[in-house]
This record gives C-alpha cells, structure tokens and sequence, in this order.
C-alpha cells in the first residue's frame, strides 16, 4: 500500500514511523509512505498556506491551490485508472467517525491520499472538488489533522497482510470480534498476593477458551454495552447476556 500523507508539520511524522510495526512495514516494503509538505506547494514568495475567512471571523482558512496542486503532483505519479480509485481522505472533526470497520474498508486500497486539515478550516472548494471521503477520529478538537492522520494510517496498516507477526493476533482484537478483548496475565503466577485465576493454569484449553470468551462478553456488558447489539454472538450467549442484566438490575 501507499500511503501520502500532505501536511504542514512533516517533522510530526518522523518518529511515529520510524518505530514498531510501522517501521516495520515500512523496511519490509509493506507500506510506502510519503509525506508532502503542503508549504512546498506554495508559488509565492513567503510561502502562504492560508488566509483570512471570507466574511470575516476569527482564524485562518487553509488556501485550496496548494492543496490541489500537491493532490495532482501525486496523481501524477499514477494511471488514470488508478486516480479514479484513489480515496482522498481529509482530516477533520467535521468528518465520518472513524471506528474499525473504516479501517477494514481503507485496508483494502493500494493507496490513500492523507489531508491533514488545520482545526480553523480548509476552504470549502477541497471538500466539494477534490476530497471523497472525510473522517474524524472522536468527538473532541484537536489543532490539527496530523495526530488523527497517523491513528488512521496506525489502525489501517496493522491491517495489512504479513504487517502483524502472526495474522490470528487481529483476529483476536478488541472491535474485530465485535467484543473487548478478555483479561490477560503473564508471569508471575501471584504477584504481590494476586493470582492469576487457576483456570489459565490449567492446561485446559477448551476450558480456557470458554473462560475467555466468557470474560470479553462480561467486560462488553460492563463497559460497552451498546457493543453487544452488534457483536457476532450464540444463542446461548445472548441469553446469558440476558441473564446477567437481569441479575445486575435485580
Ligand atoms: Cl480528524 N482533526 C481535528 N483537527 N480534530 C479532530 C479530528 C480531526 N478528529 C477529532 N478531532
């Protein structure tokens, strides 16, 4: 996959890939990042990105020349056929709010153009002629697109075939199942007088299995309810969700 990423601040992305899975990916030719500085794509001579809003009001709004010429100077690197494809993503709080399924989706493109907005504004004309897709990464404000770039690029990459050491550990993932993932422990077994519940010490793997599938439906109950209408469950675990809110309510 490649991803270009156009921004005012490239040095914010600097350490984020150049670390973990990303770095990873990144020397594994995984991945290809790019990263433009929408600055570079300015023609006059102090560089202007921005300008005051039309009608007034406070803060300024991001120029939408520089922004299109810097989408174009990637597009032509590319077949026609491929820039139709191309999603053109912004980033901002105006955006689709971004959970794992839109990250499925965005792992399934060989390339993807990055918009970091600035919080103040983007001038209307790159939403309506030249974006395809916006997305916000929660409701709270951020003084730009940067942080929400690379947790888009972070979740969508971890995606990708042969990124993560063993496919099954996506699998298993809090919001792949549809449920948060269960209670982990590792070594050792008491730690300060706590013990690692006896079950994981078992050697019983269907009874492990079946503790653990328990716990997730448990911890989803407890802390995100509203997951449950949507996760991939049996009958008979419905119905013990069933039950242990009648429990919890009596
Ligand atoms: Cl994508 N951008 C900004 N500026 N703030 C945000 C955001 C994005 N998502 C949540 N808050």
């Amino acid at each position: 996959m490649r991803i270009d990423i156009l921004t005012l601040f490239p040095q914010m992305f600097q350490d984020p890939f150049s670390v973990g899975i990303l770095k990873r990916a990144i020397d594994q030719k995984l991945i290809q990042v790019n990263i433009h500085n929408i600055r570079d794509y300015t023609h006059d001579k102090h560089h202007t990105v921005d300008d005051y809003a039309y009608g007034g009001g406070a803060g300024m709004v991001l120029k939408p020349e520089p922004i299109f010429e810097a989408v174009e100077s990637v597009k032509s690197d590319i077949s026609l056929e491929e820039a139709k494809a191309l999603p053109i993503i912004l980033l901002t709080p105006q955006g689709r709010l971004f959970h794992q399924q839109i990250a499925q989706e965005l792992s399934g493109y060989s390339h993807l153009i990055l918009i970091c907005g600035r919080y103040e504004g983007v001038d209307e004309r790159v939403r309506e002629h030249l974006v395809t897709e916006e997305i916000s990464i929660g409701d709270y404000v951020l003084s730009g697109g940067e942080l929400a770039a690379m947790v888009v690029v972070e979740a969508v990459v971890r995606l990708l075939p042969g990124v993560l050491g063993s496919e099954a550990s996506a699998l298993d993932d809090s919001h792949t199942t549809g449920l948060l993932e269960y209670p982990q422990y590792t070594r050792p077994d008491v730690y300060r007088g706590w013990a690692v519940p006896d079950v994981l010490l078992s050697g019983n793997h269907a009874q492990i299995d079946k503790w653990r599938r328990h716990q997730s439906i448990l911890r989803t109950l407890k802390r995100r309810p509203e997951l449950l209408d949507k996760a991939d469950l049996s009958l008979e675990e419905r119905q013990l969700i069933v039950k242990l809110k009648e429990e919890s309510s009596s």
